[in-house]
């Protein structure tokens, strides 16, 4: 029996772009351009620690089609190393990185392989005894616009070995991302491939286990449609059998959501004292890792109205930024939070109770509520009434947007979760209504 080990990853978009950096500080600036680079200094670095026998890339290596100069020195510098520690790399490339794209001229090393368009290649991997470990099948895309099914085109051989699938797809119609080379998870699964290494799909996932079929993610996020921890699989083998595998993180800088609950703060003092050590702990929690942070303050509080009222939020935020900034400044290496944007949702504290006893609109409409609340069939009427027509309004996506509630666009059946969505709704006509009288 012999083990081991392959790298997967995909999706490094080396040298992305990035918009809207301009009005960043230069240390918080440079950290965000440079993180895809980064990014492959880790994943070279981790393929070495960790004895890979093989490196596979799913596509797009680089961001555009238009291939930056110093993202492909760069590359081809990342793999020399690989090629020199012994380690094999399988190229495939995609819809970003076609091979119709400028390139630069370049003789890969020996054991760095390059898959051509249009009809899969195999080859061979063998161990330094020249055992042979696996077949490596791939394809890349000749341009940016592939729509034909490449995975059927992929024949598996000889089963003794390994068999590992390359390939830039969108399995199963993921409708967020580009329609390219479309397959299906069945025809993957029936295949024949016991690991399929896929690329396109930025959000990490493993589609199925034995055949595997696997996204990876991208190495690096790059927005805040892009959050948390960004990185590459490292599989175990044993001869063909997938034994088993472990994320690694290789992002250089991580973009994420905050939300910091205000409930317990008594002063604004307490505010930002719960949202600095929110932030603070971010830092910690990744083990000094740059954040770059979409801030959200939330909960019921009765400091809502002064939170709404005055500039306290912004004002957190902006000397929260100096200081970052000041240090990242001072040392290239420092890992700064930097709030990207900050959000206000908090809510007021309100005596329902009082309310409901009262001779005034609120009072019906909080009664109303309570009527539809206590019988099912009421609740089923008013949600045959309403949710069809709610969930297409910018209102009914803000009532369905604060927990995960299925069935959005659809109607809702579930007796909890119209239970749910009518507390919402009461809840946030209520805080409008309340605070319309209050400033009267
Ligand atoms: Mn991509």
């Amino acid at each position: 029996m012999t083990g081991w080990r392959m790298l997967h990853a995909a999706d490094l978009h080396l040298d992305s772009p990035f918009g809207g950096l301009a009005g960043l500080p230069n240390g918080v600036r440079d950290a965000i351009r440079g993180s895809t680079f980064r990014a492959l200094d880790n994943l070279t670095a981790l393929a070495i620690r960790e004895r890979v026998r093989l490196v596979v890339l799913a596509g797009d290596v680089y961001d555009l089609e238009d291939r930056s100069i110093r993202a492909q020195l760069k590359f081809h510098d990342a793999v020399e190393r690989l090629a020199e520690a012994g380690i094999a790399v399988c190229i495939a490339h995609g819809n970003h990185d076609p091979l119709s794209g400028r390139r630069l001229p370049w003789v890969p090393p020996r054991g760095v392989h390059e898959f051509a368009a249009d009809e899969p290649e195999t080859v061979p991997l063998h161990d330094a005894k020249g055992r042979l470990l696996a077949y490596v099948h791939g394809v890349s895309y000749g341009n940016a616009v592939v729509t034909e099914n490449l995975a059927a085109k992929f024949r598996v051989h000889d089963r003794t070995a390994a068999n590992i699938g390359v390939l830039h797809a969108n399995v199963d119609g993921a409708s967020d991302h580009g329609n390219y080379a479309p397959a299906a998870r069945s025809q993957l699964i029936a295949s024949g491939i016991d690991y399929w290494a896929l690329g396109h799909i930025h959000a990490r996932q493993v589609l199925n286990e034995s055949p595997h079929i696997v996204y990876p993610g991208n190495t690096q996020g790059r927005s805040m449609k892009e959050t948390g921890a960004k990185g590459c699989y490292v599989v175990e083998f044993e001869d063909a059998r997938v034994l088993d595998m472990t994320f690694h993180e290789t992002d250089a800088v991580r973009w994420t959501t905050l939300e910091v609950s205000v409930e317990e703060a008594r002063t604004l003092l307490d505010v930002q004292e719960l949202v600095h050590r929110k932030l603070d702990g971010l830092r910690a929690a990744a083990g000094g890792k740059p954040h770059v942070v979409r801030l959200v303050v939330r909960g019921r509080t009765g400091l809502h109205r002064e939170l709404k009222r005055t500039s306290m939020l912004d004002e957190l935020a902006a000397e929260w930024n100096e200081t970052e900034s000041e240090a990242a400044e001072r040392d290239p290496g420092y890992p700064f939070v930097w709030i990207e944007s900050h959000r206000l949702e908090t809510r007021g504290l309100i005596d329902r109770a009082e309310w409901i006893g009262q001779d005034s609109f609120i009072g019906d409409m909080l009664r109303i509520a309570a009527e539809i609340r206590k019988r099912d069939d009421r609740l089923s009427a008013f949600a045959d009434e309403v949710t069809e027509e709610l969930l297409r309004t910018r209102v009914g996506r803000h009532l369905l947007s604060g927990q995960p509630l299925s069935g959005g666009g659809r109607a809702l059946t579930d007796r909890d979760q119209l239970a749910e969505l009518l507390a919402r709704a009461e809840d946030w006509l209520l805080d409008m209504l309340v605070e319309g009288e209050d400033r009267r």
